[in-house]
């Protein structure tokens, strides 16, 4: 890794107006610190003894662990050799069992799992007992299709609850679920279903989006159908009908999930699997073209969410309503919505649509209708619902939230302010939670009953885990310093490797600081210790929330026949916290695409390429871009230009009228 720290990372602080053209923010208390209340203090699940408990990070995570039903408990709690972690690895348990039949078996079978609401607004109450019977069907399906313990299940569904029962049952058979997110292309599908050899993959004809049917079969048939020299490893599709779109069907390998599910035999032994075993492997980008596999395994994994989930939202298994509004194609949908939820008996909510359909009060009717108290959802739907205004909430009952969470970007204290008094009414505590695809389950957090808030801030590592910012060479940096955040110590829920590339996995997290687990992320600690995220310094964009690889884009667009070079930057946004733009250098002599028209047909490109959320905001066709003598593309140069701020030194730059000309070109662009 070159030059980690030299990129200029920024909170956006964008000033939102509503439809009316007043600014959000001018209507709020100015920003300070927020103490939990009496009233929250007097019922919270932990108290600030938790972190002295939590000294012998073993023993407390060993306790931790024992909340989880062992078939076999462990003896060994951590065993390190860095890169490589096992925890708990002489027990043996299965994630479904602890998700459903041991709830059952206590009693809470008739207990609301998931209410789920599609798009539509059709509805259904799953309950416990429901959701553990069609597991046990599917989980005897799979094992038909000849599905064992080890191999791999590409899941590509819309968000409805057969989607969980889906992860839940490869879970329960021990096959490892790659869950890939419905809107990636037809392209990025069979990557990953390439990648991991999956023999299966779970789809639905299509699901419900922004008022329409968007398909997914026929994502699954042309990835299956690319590559006609090279057949996939897949042998068959189940497909759930939620949609009813028209799809072709291929006899022989596609199956209807309702003329077999319902038809097997509701009988279903979970295995004891070792606390090891794989669980899952979820695709993420990195700093490189090809996407990576992070795997997952289960006991510490298990451990870590479950208690991040008690602790984090204080919840409440009897009384909460927990509404997570990440897709399942993302980690916080796996974590915090397929897995931590069931495992602690929770009721949740799961919504299939966009929170625009049939209008922007939908999410508030939502949180209305089911009484929704803990809500966990990202920055970028906060600054999109503060852009159309508080009238849209402030026609509904949102008295019912009691706890708000925050993932995915760092979030603007003007946002956090609003999310505060106006969907919090002032009242609820914001848990702003750092954490990542590799580190499976929540690493820093207030706890809502014990953290006094500062806005902006996501404060402090969850007691067990141990987070440092440091420089270059790995020293500590003084308070008040940017540098490098980094997990000093192994933690339960760690990712375990990238599949199928040793290698990759060490150079990525482990070859900077050797035995310190390296997170990509700049960060700095204030005089109180309080940790401020400063986002990637790395090539990853984080746009609304997800990760974007500057690579994989630049991939995408030099594909094209029209494209001789292309960069890609992240430039702050107001309303998705970075956004894509490309700059690219066309072929000379091409007259495949008219000039005026490159930028919309190169967008579209990308779309189809990668996926819908990967489509520049931007794309500037200019006729070169700055690099280093030696031919590097200078991309920090370029990140500049895109946000209007400072090129800096120029000394390394070959040409530098080329800066002059692309700014032009910029500001021509509009
Ligand atoms: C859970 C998730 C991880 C990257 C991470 C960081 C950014 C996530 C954040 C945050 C500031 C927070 N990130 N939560 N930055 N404050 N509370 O989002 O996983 O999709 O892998 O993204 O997201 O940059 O490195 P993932």
């Amino acid at each position: 890794m070159t030059e980690p720290t030299a990129r200029t990372v920024q909170i956006t602080r964008p000033a939102i107006t509503d439809q009316h053209g007043v600014i959000e923010s001018h209507h709020l208390p100015e920003a300070h610190e927020y103490a939990p209340t009496q009233a929250f203090r007097a019922q919270t699940n932990v108290h600030g003894e938790i972190y002295a408990q939590a000294a012998d990070f073993e023993a407390f995570w060993a306790e931790q662990a024992r909340t989880l039903a062992w078939r076999r408990p462990f003896t060994r709690v951590l065993d390190w050799r860095p890169p490589h972690a096992e925890w708990f690895s002489d027990g043996e348990l299965n994630a479904c069992e602890n998700a459903l039949d041991r709830h059952v078996a206590a009693g809470l079978g008739d207990r609301v799992a998931i209410h789920w609401e599609g798009e539509p607004g059709d509805t259904r109450a799953v309950t416990y007992g429901e959701l553990l019977d069609t597991v046990k069907r599917l989980a005897n399906v799979l094992e038909g299709l000849g599905i064992r313990a080890g191999d791999r299940v590409a899941i590509h569904m819309p968000m409805i609850p057969e989607t969980v029962a889906a992860m839940l049952a490869c879970a329960r058979i021990g096959a490892v679920h790659s869950v890939v997110f419905g809107g990636f292309s037809a392209e990025s599908l069979r990557a990953r279903i390439d990648d991991a050899g999956a023999r299966l993959v779970i789809t639905a004809d299509g699901g419900f989006r922004k008022g329409r049917v968007s398909p997914l079969k026929p994502t699954v048939d042309r990835a299956l159908a690319l590559h006609p020299d090279r057949p996939s490893s897949v042998e068959h599709v189940l497909v759930v009908r939620r949609g009813r779109n028209e799809i072709d069907w291929v006899e022989g390998r596609d199956l209807w999930w309702h003329e077999e599910v319902p038809f097997a035999s509701p009988m279903h032994e979970a295995p004891a699997l070792p606390a090891e075993h794989p669980l899952f492997i979820l695709y993420t980008s990195g700093t490189t073209g090809r996407p990576k596999g992070v795997l997952h395994t289960t006991g510490g994994y298990l451990a870590q969410a479950a208690f991040t989930h008690r602790t984090v939202f204080d919840l409440k298994p009897d009384t909460d309503v927990y509404w997570c509004t990440a897709d399942v194609g993302w980690i916080t949908g796996h974590t915090y919505l397929a897995y931590a939820p069931l495992v602690n008996a929770a009721t949740q909510v799961m919504y299939e649509g966009t929170p625009d359909t049939p209008d922007w009060s939908r999410w508030w009717r939502i949180v209305e209708r089911y009484g929704v108290t803990i809500l966990y959802t990202a920055p970028t739907a906060i600054r999109a619902a503060m852009k159309v205004g508080r009238q849209v909430p402030q026609g509904h009952d949102l008295s019912s939230l009691r706890v708000l969470g925050s993932v995915g970007e760092p979030i603007n204290p003007e946002a956090w302010l609003w999310y505060r008094e106006i969907i919090g009414g002032g009242r609820a505590p914001i848990v702003d939670t750092w954490w990542q695809t590799e580190t499976g389950a929540i690493m820093a957090s207030p706890l809502p009953g014990v953290t006094t808030l500062k806005p902006g801030s996501a404060q402090r590592p969850v007691p067990g885990v141990s987070l440092a910012v440091v420089d270059d060479s790995g020293r500590p940096v003084p308070a008040g310093e940017g540098g490098l955040l980094v997990a000093d110590r192994p933690w339960p829920s760690m990712l375990r490797g990238v599949w199928d590339d040793e290698q990759r996995y060490r150079d990525t997290y482990w070859s900077v600081f050797g035995d310190r687990y390296f997170a990509g992320d700049g960060a700095r600690l204030d005089e109180d210790g309080d940790l401020w995220l400063l986002g990637r310094v790395d090539d990853v964009m984080n746009v609304s929330g997800h990760r974007l690889s500057t690579a994989e884009i630049e991939s995408a667009l030099v594909a094209h026949h029209a494209v001789a070079e292309a960069a890609v930057v992240g430039a702050p946004d107001p309303d998705t916290g970075q956004a894509v733009v490309a700059f690219v250098v066309l072929k000379r002599n091409q007259h495949l695409v008219e000039l005026q028209d490159a930028p919309a047909e190169l967008r579209a490109h990308v779309a189809a390429t990668i996926g819908a959320i990967a489509r520049p905001k931007a794309v500037h066709v200019v006729p070169d871009l700055p690099k280093t003598r030696s031919g590097k593309i200078i991309r920090r140069v370029l990140a500049a230009l895109a946000s209007g701020a400072e090129v800096g030194d120029l000394t390394t730059v070959s040409d530098p009228s080329v800066i002059d000309t692309i700014r032009g070109i910029i500001a021509a662009d509009g």
